[in-house]
């Protein structure tokens, strides 16, 4: 392993979480335009019209990301700003917001790392089939180009996919998030299409970077939200839900990205309850494509403990709450299961190089009269997260970054403005930035960090 190897750090964004500006030059319509739009859909009906109004404030956010002294920046592309509809060719004005952020971020210092996919599908395509649908996985490649060559000349990291796991469960199964639907054949079939759709991003953006010269420093991945699963005893009840958990969350997607096919247990399970993982022939190997990164967002671990089948049939299981610190997400603070989690992934999908895409937690901010926040809990937060990402590395673990999320308060999905995660306060009235004590925090880690801990080549 390359201890030695550069190790970034960065902060992380989304398009729909921060831009606002959903109806400036060109862009349409996404799944969450419209799912914002479906009243008792989104806490206090927010929506991501204005949002942190990024669109318009780009500079100052950049020159906040300069000032924490991170090495680089994620963000996700609006595919209906790029490619609005999600048909034909780009959209200069929209393109034209990406551009000037990526000559933002190279002036000040900070490599642009981009996400194709974080969730704003444009609802034409959902109207189209969405992803369950296997021809959006073709749109996406497509999009992809598009995106690729008006900004592969600056931008070397091209991540595919964020969290596909929350497209397909929380936006098809559960119908939590947009486009709502709650149809387990659906969500596995968009599964199975989100993945095909980052293979043939992938192998899209590899062809084009190699026919332009460009294959050198070209890093391209995939993010998934991954977490560890602890069985809450040693009952075969207990381990064989623990083993499911972990199967349909971690290893239905690690296993066909790095080894080329699904874990047997899991696809043979979802065929007999009626929701089969629509595979054709060639796929697997499509999906399959070298990874060059893989982002990993952990937030928190979970305590399985079997439970009676649900109505649907499926494999049912409670968490077993734990005696610890939860965020204002209600999700358990764990950081040793970070360390876990990275030393498991090492073990059994060796390989890529991983990177720690997202991290943070919300908390129930309060802020002085001039928007200061001294959010002790987040601080801590990072503090034990870092420490335990770094125990990994330390034990053999290719981990080459870290990104806290996120750099803005922004749009938390169904949870709307009401869960604030960002290491910046964003005051949604005046739209002011504050830097909370949390962004001194990390900025000083990272400055510490740089000044001796790793060699950086
Ligand atoms: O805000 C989200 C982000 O969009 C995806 N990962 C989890 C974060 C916190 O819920």
């Amino acid at each position: 392993m390359t201890q030695n190897a550069k190790f970034l750090w960065g902060v992380a964004t989304s398009s729909y979480q921060i831009e606002g500006a959903v109806g400036e030059d060109g862009r349409t319509p996404s799944i969450w335009d419209t799912f914002c739009a479906t009243p008792g859909a989104v806490a206090d009906g927010d929506t991501g019209a204005v949002a942190c109004d990024h669109y318009h404030r780009m500079p100052e956010d950049v020159a906040l990301m300069a000032g924490l002294g991170v090495d680089v920046y994620r963000f996700s592309l609006a595919w209906p700003r790029v490619q609005p509809d999600g048909k034909g060719a780009g959209n200069p004005a929209g393109i034209a917001f990406y551009d000037r952020l990526v000559d933002e971020l190279l002036a000040k210092g900070i490599l642009p790392w981009i996400t194709l996919y974080h969730w704003d599908l444009p609802q034409a395509l959902e109207d189209a089939g969405g992803w369950p649908a296997r021809d959006t996985a073709y749109r996406f490649a497509e999009y992809a180009e598009i995106a690729y060559n008006a900004l592969g000349d600056r931008v070397r990291q091209w991540t595919t996919m964020n969290e596909p796991w929350c497209s397909a469960m929380l936006g098809y199964v559960f119908g939590q998030h947009a486009p709502g639907r709650k149809d387990a054949r659906a969500g596995m079939a968009a599964v199975h299409h989100l993945l095909l759709g980052h293979g043939l991003a992938s192998r899209t953006i590899r062809d084009a970077a190699a026919s332009r010269g460009r294959s050198e420093g070209l890093e391209v991945g995939i993010t998934l939200n991954l977490s560890h699963k602890i069985p809450a005893s040693d009952s075969p009840a207990d381990l064989a839900a623990a083993r499911w958990d972990d199967g349909m969350s971690n290893r239905l997607y690690l296993d066909p990205l790095l080894r080329g096919e699904y874990p047997a247990d899991i696809a043979g399970k979802l065929a007999e309850l009626g929701c089969p993982l629509p595979v054709e022939e060639g796929d697997l190997g499509l999906i399959n494509q070298p990874v060059d990164v893989l982002g990993v967002n952990y937030y928190t671990s979970r305590v399985v403990q079997a439970a009676p089948v649900g109505g649907n049939g499926w494999p049912a299981s409670r968490s077993v709450p734990r005696d610890v610190e939860r965020t204002a997400m209600d999700w358990e603070v764990t950081p040793e299961a970070l360390t876990d989690l990275l030393l498991r992934l090492e073990r059994d999908y060796p390989g890529p190089a991983w990177y720690i895409t997202e991290n943070g937690a919300a908390y129930p901010d309060v802020a002085d009269e001039s928007g200061y926040v001294r959010d002790t809990a987040r601080e801590n937060y990072l503090r034990t997260h870092i420490d335990a990402a770094l125990e990994a590395r330390g034990k053999g673990v290719n981990l080459r970054g870290y990104f806290a999320w996120s750099l803005l308060d922004n749009f938390e999905w169904a949870y709307g403005y009401d869960r604030r995660f960002g290491i910046v306060r964003v005051d949604y009235d005046t739209q002011k930035r504050t830097p909370k004590r949390s962004a001194r925090y990390f900025a000083e880690r990272i400055a510490a960090e740089k000044a001796g801990q790793f060699p950086q080549s």
